[in-house]
């Protein structure tokens, strides 16, 4: 049985797992998780504990999670896409630095944000909420933009994992209004315009939209949580 991804909407970070799964062009099945609905299936959460997107359902059933854990799983399926790199190399290292920079600062940069969008709009907390996260991303967009600097992409002259994980991410800025990337970082900015015009992210963007989809990787269709359960290992 293919692997199952299960991806949170709206935005998710998971956004950057589809993407990797669509560069490596192996059969896939979907699973689709409404991430502001206060309660997850039954099934969902033996899947993942903590009801968090992304979490990948494995050919024998076994789940994992962590966006990490998933990228460098995606990307080990099959090594000669150069969506990752074998573990004994220096390559390896370096991406695994970029992998944890993205997701312990760039992510958790906007999670105070994150918790500002849920509450009302006349709380007084909201501002430093998000004064606070523009503070921390801030500093992550700059030093994003002097690491692409000279580069096509993050790990130089090939695409991988990294660049699927930074573009889900890197979005959160003008979703949440805190940034305009255009005019604050636009070296930044024509990096993420490329990312953007990749058919792998523009698949991604049309699935979390709910819009017909063009695979140009092994997307087989959405699964029914209602009966993944029989595919959990014990
Ligand atoms: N440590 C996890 C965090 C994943 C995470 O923050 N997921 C968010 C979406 S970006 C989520 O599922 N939030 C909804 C929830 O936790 O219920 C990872 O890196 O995969």
């Amino acid at each position: 049985m293919e692997p199952v991804l299960f991806y949170g909407v709206p935005h998710g970070c998971s956004f950057g797992s589809i993407v990797a799964l669509e560069w490596l062009g192996q059969p896939y099945r979907l699973g689709r998780i409404d991430m502001l609905s206060p309660s997850r299936s039954e099934a969902f959460s033996k899947i993942s504990p903590l009801g968090a997107t992304p979490a990948l359902l494995m050919e024998d059933g076994e789940a994992l999670t962590e966006s990490l854990a998933i990228l460098q799983n995606i990307a080990k399926r099959d090594l000669g896409k150069r969506l990752g790199f074998a573990q004994d190399t220096r390559e390896f290292d370096r991406l695994n630095r970029v992998l944890s920079f993205l997701h312990t600062d760039f992510h958790s940069a906007f999670a105070s944000a994150w918790s500002a969008y849920k509450l009302a709009e006349d709380d007084p907390r909201r501002e430093v909420l998000r004064e606070l996260a523009r503070d921390k991303a801030a500093r992550c967009y700059s030093h994003l933009q002097e690491m692409i600097a000279g580069k096509e992409w993050l790990m130089g002259d090939t695409k991988t994992v990294a660049d699927a994980y930074f573009v889900g991410i890197a979005r959160w800025g003008e979703d949440l209004g805190l940034f305009d990337l255009n005019s604050e970082y636009p070296r930044l900015y024509e990096y993420k315009q490329r990312l953007e015009a990749d058919k792998g992210v523009i698949f991604a963007h049309a699935i979390e939209d709910g819009e017909p989809a063009q695979s140009s990787g092994g997307f087989l269709g959405h699964v029914d949580l209602d009966t993944i359960g029989s595919r959990l290992a014990a």
